[in-house]
């Protein structure tokens, strides 16, 4: 094992090399991973192939000796497994069949999580600790609940959730009664990972931007407490470190916001300096390099790598990431590049 430990960031211990992961390492802009989607029409038939996950969650590590890995899923899995008829079509995002588009919809989700529709996910997570190099820690994930929501009454990505906020507008009551199934399911979810293997857990809240101040207190931030609490009382979960990605959050995000959240795992536009500031000694960072900037030219790579190692110098507790997901269109050189820089630094 190197000296550069997630495990150890996130226990706050300040090291002199960064432990480095990448929001979706694993994915579309690695040619070794066309290689194998090439060979499914529809992703979710690749993602219930425990062994095919446990080979894409590995492709990133081979290539580039990263300090973590993370499960190969999606954070889709459980609206999904509750019914909702998804399918990713081909050169496109999720789509839902069956959306929640009415209150009705709501009342008819099942009652308790369906662990047997999941069980793919939980053996993916068997299945990939097995073929992973010693020690290298796996971090589980699920999207927020308000990200699940999001998507699941709006049946798809979207640039502006027009949908899913007129939904929010008129049935507001039913929304936070899906919160509350949907945080439910999170943490069975997550605690379920956890028994099968996972060291850390990652919640994505991808759609905390869509949200006025007011709508996220509600509907991002209280049920994403209230899964973190869940998690936190748990024996089998308690000292499961969590790290927590807020999507450029309409308000700043303060230490008291989240206190069971081990790590922020912060946006590209938030500003490293005042996180720096604010949550010294409460929270583990991560972040938060612009991955567009992985699309310029080697000098601008190494002035954004260098800004960021010297604002986190001697951090107690931090973890070089990227500021938001890779996307298909970066090279994996770059990514090279990226890493080299750190590493040598
Ligand atoms: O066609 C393909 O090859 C599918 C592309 C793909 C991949 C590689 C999807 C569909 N999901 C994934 C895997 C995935 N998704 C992982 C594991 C891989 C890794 O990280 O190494 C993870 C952690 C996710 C998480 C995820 N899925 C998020 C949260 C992260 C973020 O970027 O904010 C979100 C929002 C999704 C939804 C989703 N799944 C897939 C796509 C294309 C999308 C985005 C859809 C949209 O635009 O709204």
């Amino acid at each position: 094992m190197n000296n550069r430990s997630l495990i150890a960031a996130l226990n706050f211990e300040p090291q002199a090399t960064p432990p480095i992961w990448l929001m979706r390492q694993a994915g579309r802009y690695l040619p070794e991973y066309q290689q194998v989607r090439k060979n499914f029409t529809n992703f979710l038939d690749m993602i219930k192939r425990p062994e095919i996950c446990a080979e894409l969650a590995l492709q990133p590590i081979n290539r580039f000796d990263l300090d973590a890995s993370i499960l190969f899923s999606d954070i889709l899995t459980i609206p999904s497994a509750m019914g909702l008829g998804l399918e990713f079509g081909e050169g496109h995002g999720p789509i839902f069949s069956n959306p929640i588009s009415s209150i009705k919809d709501i009342e008819n989700l099942p009652k308790s999580v369906p662990h047997e529709e999941l069980r793919y996910v939980y053996e993916a997570v068997v299945a990939t600790k097995k073929v992973l190099p010693n020690q290298l820690p796996l971090i589980g994930f699920c999207g927020s609940p308000w990200t699940l929501a999001a998507y699941s009454i709006e049946g798809k990505g979207s640039k502006d959730f027009i949908k899913t906020k007129d939904f929010l507008k008129k049935n507001s009551a039913a929304v936070s009664t899906l919160l509350e199934i949907l945080t439910q399911a999170c943490y069975e979810y997550l605690k379920e990972q956890i028994k099968c293997g996972v060291q850390a857990v990652q919640i994505f809240d991808s759609w905390a931007d869509i949200l006025s101040v007011e709508d996220f207190e509600e509907f991002s931030l209280k049920p994403t407490n209230q899964l973190i609490t869940l998690l936190r009382e748990d024996v089998t979960t308690s000292a499961t470190p969590i790290i927590l990605f807020e999507k450029a959050p309409p308000r700043e995000i303060s230490t008291n916001d989240l206190k069971g959240v081990t790590c922020l795992s912060l946006h590209w536009t938030q500003d490293l300096i005042k996180a720096n500031s604010a949550f010294k000694g409460s929270h583990v960072l991560q972040g938060n390099l612009n991955p567009a900037i992985l699309k310029s030219d080697e000098e601008e790579i190494e002035k954004a790598v260098n800004a960021i190692l010297e604002e986190m110098s001697g951090y107690p507790g931090f973890i070089f990431n990227l500021g938001h997901g890779i996307t298909p269109d970066i090279e994996p050189n770059k990514v090279q590049l990226m890493i080299d820089l750190i590493r040598n630094n």
